[in-house]
């Protein structure tokens, strides 16, 4: 009877812990109300004032690229598709199941003797970023099979023995750089193959010592790609989840400490580690760890109040789930350029950047899709860029036409759902200092008529503004209304309150 209470009790806690990690994605942090002592706590200030995050927080679009040897293998092999038979395109090393081909880990272990992306062309890929509008872009220097696009010194298991032979991390970071676009480096902890690897917690003897081992070798690759590329700016953390890591919370605190050390400034998201706790991306009393929530993959927060105070972004995946190139984008819904606009839009109205992920073939081609959002994403950016730049939350009812963003006295109101009658209303608390005074339209600067709409509805808190569209304005995708605010100039009328 005992054991099996024992076996409920772990049940419940793994449900709590998983609901309690799953909450800090589903709605707003809630602190814990008793306070307990965190020594392995954040190592940074949230919201740091100096210039690097300061950039970070003005980035607005990112770009995410996923390129290794699952790269080469796009997600099928010999026209067997791996769907339903790896997690992702990325983790097709763990293909299973009745698809998956003989042997599969050990052929997929050797194919990196045969990893030689002929049309591979960082310069191409970074002036790609550039005028897609990216400002500065995440890239697995490892994934999760520990192949390393580096020539490491600590596993050779990388890309000096493929027949590519160069560096291909500086290439990116030196054609990024060249081409003004910050530079973040993915690494992946966890990595399936390495001996000395494992996911439960160390308990033996034998399992320390070679977890020691682990932890020394991910230190070690991680000053080496310090000391390799010094004009990176931050790392992308992943796979950190499993217990092992977790277990090491003393080891991972020091390791964060010498990484910003030895780079004055770098930037290192909520995903690295936990505290002495367990608690992951927040320490134990709520407070975040790291620099920037670092949670939102695939998803964004539903509103402000959900990372209110905090910086972050969102990676997200053009088809519903895969990183990795998959040749395939049939029979799966893949995110249009409206679509992503969209959640590009979301993601800045609430003071976070958006990061869209590419996932170039064995060869060093993106998808043709890819190539043509990129394209797209672009020229919006170039005609309405002024809206997601260096922009910030505006504190104003959330409109059901589209999203808000703030610079000074700047008010954009970016409009995927333009009202049939024409009319873009706006909503000001009627004891806002600041309301809209003119409007034009950012596609042509076009002025636009503004009228003050004082519904009266009781217990109204807002009062109303009304831009007026042209009768002939259409549009193809979102536009931009540019307002000035303004101090208001007539006060709103106070009306008897209704009787009830
Ligand atoms: O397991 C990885 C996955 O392969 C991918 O790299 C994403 C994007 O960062 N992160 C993890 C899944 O959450």
């Amino acid at each position: 009877m005992r054991q099996k209470l024992k076996c409920v009790i772990i049940a419940i806690s793994i449900i709590v812990a998983t609901n309690n990690a799953n909450g800090q994605w589903t709605g707003p942090k809630v602190k814990p109300s008793k306070q307990v002592e965190v020594k392995y706590g954040s190592l940074t200030p949230p919201n740091r004032t100096d210039a690097d995050m300061a950039s970070f927080r003005k980035y607005g679009l990112g770009q995410f690229i996923h390129w290794g040897i699952y790269s080469i293998v796009g997600n099928e092999w010999n026209g067997v598709s791996a769907r339903g038979g790896a997690a992702a395109s990325e983790w097709i090393r763990s293909w299973g199941g009745p698809t998956a081909p003989k042997d599969w880990k050990n052929t997929y272990d050797n194919l990196y003797k045969q990893f030689n992306p002929k049309d591979f062309d960082a310069k191409r890929w970074a002036k790609q970023a550039k005028d897609m509008g990216a400002k500065y872009m995440i890239f697995t220097t490892k994934h999760h099979d520990g192949f390393a696009l580096w020539p490491t010194k600590y596993s050779d298991y990388n890309i000096s023995n493929a027949p590519y032979k160069k560096d291909i991390v500086k290439e990116i970071v030196d054609a990024y750089t060249a081409e003004g676009i910050d530079v973040y480096l993915y690494f992946s902890v966890l990595e399936w193959n390495n001996p000395n690897y494992m996911g439960k917690a160390p308990k033996t003897d034998e399992e320390k010592k070679n977890f020691d081992k682990f932890l020394q070798y991910t230190r070690n690759q991680l000053l080496e790609l310090l000391a390799n590329y010094p004009k990176m700016k931050g790392f992308w953390f992943d796979g950190t989840w499993d217990a092992s890591w977790k277990s090491a919370y003393e080891f991972t605190y020091k390791l964060e400490k010498e990484l910003r050390e030895k780079h004055p400034g770098l930037i290192i998201g909520s995903r690295f580690r936990n505290d002495e706790h367990g608690s992951r991306h927040f320490d134990s009393n709520g407070n975040i760890l790291g620099d920037y929530e670092q949670g939102w993959e695939r998803k964004l927060p539903a509103e402000f109040e959900w990372v209110k105070g905090n910086d972050w972004d969102a990676v997200m995946t053009i088809p519903p789930n895969g990183w990795g190139y998959m040749k395939d984008w049939s029979g799966i819904y893949t995110k249009t350029t409206d679509d992503l606009l969209d959640l590009l839009m979301q993601a800045v109205s609430m003071n976070g950047n958006f990061v869209l992920n590419f996932g170039p073939d064995g060869n060093g081609k993106m998808h043709p899709e890819e190539d043509k959002i990129a394209k797209e994403i672009g020229e919006w950016l170039k005609v309405n860029g002024e809206a997601v730049y260096g922009v910030r939350h505006a504190s104003l009812v959330p409109s059901k036409l589209g999203y808000f963003t703030q610079k000074d006295t700047n008010l954009y109101l970016t409009v995927f759902n333009k009202p049939v009658n024409g009319i873009v209303r706006i909503a000001v608390p009627k004891n806002a200092k600041e309301v809209p005074g003119t409007a034009v339209l950012l596609v042509n600067h076009q002025q636009l008529q503004l009228k003050h709409a004082e519904i009266g509805l009781d217990l109204d808190k807002n009062t109303y503004y009304d831009v007026v569209l042209p009768t002939k304005f259409q549009s193809e995708s979102a536009f931009v209304i540019k307002m000035k605010l303004v101090t208001p100039k007539s006060k709103t009328t106070k009306l008897m309150d209704a009787k009830m």
